[in-house]
């Protein structure tokens, strides 16, 4: 029988060290949701870090004796590992390359030799599991090694990958002293997905300008095996938005922030903390839009969840402080007695919470300097339903190829983005219901679900196509 064996930094399930000791919780991320269906599938599994350090060799017993039931095997890493590959090489030099922040990376030898160790300890693991016929689907920048280790060993296996960040410029991929290994690692795989068509013809210009392999209609011959490089757009659990906006829970939370707010208009915004989401250039625009539209003053807030991320890194330390401080200074500047211009939260939030602010938000600010597709856009689009609202979105997300009815906007203008924040304030209801149903209905057709089929068939497909290339 052929399985399929998911492979990511992360498990779908975290465990976390509590006074009790180890308990797991389930992780709320799309790529959790959306494979879920499949790694729970007859004999299928999931591999990857249960995201804390776990020496002790019983407790790792313990822990992989646990999660075996839920179809997961977990790569236990150790401190240093922690900091060098996951910290160090995956966080502080392949996030900012790709994310067009070269400027931010940190370009340490012992960090790239943690990274081709970690990546061996995962191809172990997989080893360990996989049989002949099963397919190995790899995901994201942290594991960009793996298909060439994988392919390494078994010549004839299926593997995928998808990365579900920007592919940059080739100029940018050039910087990195790793570049060929990072590509050739990739390139062991079958079919490479991207979220757009812009990253995916991004990798095949670095394919062909830094290791001189040509592409024919997104094929690539490496060796006398093809490569097919694709791109396929990342959905959500439409339904599953849809169906949260409409609980009891999502609305009592609705009530209650819009009690709290005295009716105020609300825009919302929300992010993990990470400078390529624009959150400071997002704080100066509202100002800027507070300054040239005073009739806003009072009637409405900005509401913003920022949820913490990679703390231990020292740029994100430094993120941080500077949102709290102009988030400060804004507030003190605009504020009354009955009025807050920001409410910020740095924590995350229950799912029906934040789908009763998706329902409570006249607008969704999601204006990312860069980001490899952005889900945020889309869950406020399926939790609006009957209710009007108005994204805007930055044209840098990869989520803006897809949902050309936001207003569309670049995040380093700020005169644009805060003469977008006043248009949304005063669209027409009808303009506003207009939009989100266009949104309403690709989102919900093209969800995840669809995105995993897409994904496999492809994989299949190439498999096949390589059987025929062979045999002619
Ligand atoms: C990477 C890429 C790409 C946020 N706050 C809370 C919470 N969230 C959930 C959101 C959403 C997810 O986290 C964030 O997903 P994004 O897509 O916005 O961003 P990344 O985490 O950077 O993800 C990105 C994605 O991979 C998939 O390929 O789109 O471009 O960077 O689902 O709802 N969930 C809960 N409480 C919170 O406070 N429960």
């Amino acid at each position: 029988m052929s399985r399929t064996i998911i492979v990511s930094n992360r498990l779908p399930t975290k465990a976390q060290r509590t006074e009790e000791g180890l308990h797991f919780t389930p992780s709320e991320g799309g790529l959790a949701t959306g494979l879920g269906s499949i790694y729970r599938a007859d004999g299928n599994v999931w591999v990857g870090w249960p995201g804390v350090e776990i020496d002790d060799p019983a407790e790792q017993q313990f822990v992989t004796e646990e999660l075996r039931h839920d179809s997961m095997a977990p790569v236990f890493l150790t401190q240093d590992e922690i900091r060098d590959y996951y910290e160090g090489f995956s966080n502080e030099v392949l996030w900012p390359t790709f994310h067009y922040f070269s400027q931010h990376a940190v370009y340490e030898q012992a960090y790239w030799e943690s990274y081709v160790t970690v990546n061996r300890k995962f191809c172990q693991a997989v080893l360990a599991l996989a049989g002949p016929d099963d397919t190995i689907w790899v995901h994201d920048y942290q594991l960009l090694l793996l298909p060439q280790m994988l392919r390494q060993e078994r010549p004839e296996a299926s593997i995928g990958f998808f990365l579900h960040i920007p592919f940059p410029s080739h100029e940018l991929i050039r910087v990195l002293p790793w570049r060929r290994e990072l590509l050739e690692g990739m390139l062991g795989a079958d079919l490479l997905g991207f979220h757009t068509y812009g990253y995916m013809r991004h990798f095949l210009s670095s394919a062909a300008q830094l290791l001189g392999y040509p592409n024919q209609n997104g094929l690539i011959e490496v060796g006398q095996r093809s490569v097919l490089v694709d791109a396929f757009p990342m959905g959500i659990d439409y339904d599953k938005y849809a169906q949260v906006a409409e609980s009891e829970e999502a609305r009592e939370a609705e009530l209650l922030y819009r009690d709290a707010l005295n009716d105020s208009r609300v825009i919302l915004s929300i992010d993990r903390l990470d400078y390529t989401k624009g959150i400071a250039e997002r704080l100066r625009a509202y100002e800027l839009m507070l300054q040239r539209y005073p009739e806003w003053r009072g009637r409405v807030t900005l509401l913003m969840l920022v949820v913490p991320s990679r703390d231990q890194v020292e740029k994100y330390r430094a993120l941080k402080v500077e949102i709290d401080e102009l988030v400060g200074r804004i507030n003190a500047d605009y504020r009354t007695i009955s009025w807050t211009p920001i409410q910020y939260f740095y924590r995350s939030f229950p799912l029906e919470h934040l789908s009763g602010l998706y329902r409570l938000a006249e607008v969704a600010l999601v204006t990312p300097m860069r980001d490899g597709m952005n889900l945020v856009a889309k869950e406020f689009v399926a939790s609006k339903g009957e209710l009007p609202g108005v994204l805007i979105l930055s044209e840098r997300a990869g989520a803006a190829r897809e949902l050309s009815d936001a207003l569309i906007i670049n995040p380093t203008d700020t005169l644009q983005l805060a003469e977008a924040m006043h248009e949304a304030l005063v669209m027409p209801e009808e303009e506003q219901l207009l939009r989100m149903s266009n949104m309403q209905a690709l989102v919900s057709t093209y969800n995840v679900y669809h995105w995993v089929r897409l994904f496999m068939d492809r994989l299949a497909y190439i498999k096949i196509k390589q059987q025929t290339l062979a045999t002619d």
